[in-house]
């Protein structure tokens, strides 16, 4: 069924979750819905914020806004607006409308009758950054944990706090998340390639079948995990990459305050070793 036409036949009422009929509309291509109305809602007065945030800093300059949260001296209290308490704002729309996006995403699914992979794999990514600005924070005390909205100066913080904990490559969970986000862009290399390979041929050659794209894996590492397996194993990797993510900073303080480094010193307290060997002296 050509998109179009398919598109007027599902246009139909239900499926919502809050709202009943009330928002059950499309704008354009848009489906609106009740959590269309809260996407806009807070994401329009977060940009505008942003905005008013950036005319009190003195520039507009995309690259040098910055919103920072308060200072640590606030802890877990609301600052005045320009000291932090815009960050406030601003965490709790972003906040709302990534939830938001993820419900509608949601009420979109119910509408097709098909399953919620795609809003639960947007929810990894939700739960990282709540994990930076919401979760860290509260464990360790203050607002002022979290990053700050700005292209540059939260790439600043990425690396302060990666200093601060001396060699953040030597964080263990650090180290599975960034294999896992290695991994899924291997995959989709792998699945982009063999998929065009078999789908898209030269002028005036047939596509290939599934069976030439399974024979293509078992003729050249002897395993085929199959054309519905290779989503499988994309959408894993892809919303471990995330959630490790958030393992790995969310223990950065709240549970292992001294260097990463410093964390393998288990590897020598092992009772493997047996006792140290004194080195006599005289010898
Ligand atoms: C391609 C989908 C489209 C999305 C885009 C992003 C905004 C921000 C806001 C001016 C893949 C739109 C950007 C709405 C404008 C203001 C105030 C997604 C695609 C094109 N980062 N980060 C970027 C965000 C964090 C890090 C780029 C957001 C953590 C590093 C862009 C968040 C840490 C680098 C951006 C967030 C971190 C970047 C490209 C939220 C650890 C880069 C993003 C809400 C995760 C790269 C100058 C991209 C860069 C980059 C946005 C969080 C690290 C500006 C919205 C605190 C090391 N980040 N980031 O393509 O070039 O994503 O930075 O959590 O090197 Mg970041
Ligand atoms: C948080 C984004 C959520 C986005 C949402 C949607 C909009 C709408 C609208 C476009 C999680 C936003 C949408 C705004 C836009 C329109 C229309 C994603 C999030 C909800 N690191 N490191 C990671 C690597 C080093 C450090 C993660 C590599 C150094 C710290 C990942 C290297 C030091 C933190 C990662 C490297 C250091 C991280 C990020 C290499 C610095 C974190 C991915 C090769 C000196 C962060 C949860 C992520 C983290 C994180 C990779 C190096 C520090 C695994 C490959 C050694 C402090 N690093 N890193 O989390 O875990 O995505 O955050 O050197 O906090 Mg690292
Ligand atoms: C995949 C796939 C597959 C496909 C695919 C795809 C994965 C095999 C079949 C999809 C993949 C692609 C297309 C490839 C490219 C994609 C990427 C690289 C990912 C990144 C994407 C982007 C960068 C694009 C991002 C663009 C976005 C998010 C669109 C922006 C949209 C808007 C600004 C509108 C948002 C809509 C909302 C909020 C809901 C509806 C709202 C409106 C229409 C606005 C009007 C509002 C109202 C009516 C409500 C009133 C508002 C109120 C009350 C607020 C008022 C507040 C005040 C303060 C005044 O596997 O198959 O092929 O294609």
């Amino acid at each position: 069924m050509a998109l179009l036409s398919f598109e007027r036949k599902y246009r139909v009422r239900g499926g919502t979750l809050v709202g009943g009929d009330l928002f059950d509309f499309w704008v354009g291509p848009f489906y609106v819905g009740f959590f269309g109305v809260t996407t806009a809602f807070f994401a329009l007065l977060g940009t505008i914020l942003i905005f008013w945030g950036a005319s009190q800093q003195g520039t507009f300059n995309p690259w040098l806004i910055n919103i920072a949260p308060p200072d640590l001296s606030y802890g877990l209290g609301l600052a005045p607006l320009l000291e932090g308490g815009l960050w406030q704002i601003i965490t709790i729309c972003a906040t709302g409308a990534f939830i938001s996006w993820a419900l509608r995403e949601v009420e979109i699914c119910r509408k097709l009758g098909m399953g919620y992979h795609v809003p639960f794999g947007f929810a990894a990514a939700i739960i990282a950054y709540m994990t930076l600005v919401i979760f860290r924070p509260l464990l360790m005390g203050a607002w002022g944990h979290g990053f700050p909205y700005g292209i540059f100066s939260h790439l600043d913080w990425v690396s302060n706090t990666g200093y601060a904990y001396l060699h953040f490559h030597y964080n263990p969970a650090h180290m599975l998340a960034v294999t896992l986000f290695f991994t899924t862009t291997l995959a989709l290399a792998l699945h982009g390639g063999l998929i065009l390979s078999a789908c898209n041929p030269e002028k005036g050659e047939e596509a290939k079948t599934p069976d030439h794209e399974d024979t293509f894996f078992r003729d050249f590492i002897g395993y085929s995990v199959g054309t519905l397996g290779i989503h499988r194993v994309g959408y894993l990797l892809a919303i471990n990459a995330g959630l490790w993510s958030a393992v790995c900073i969310i223990i950065s303080g709240p549970v292992w305050t001294a260097g990463w480094p410093e964390w393998w010193n288990w590897w020598l307290d092992m009772p493997i070793w047996g006792e140290p060997i004194a080195i006599v002296g005289g010898m």
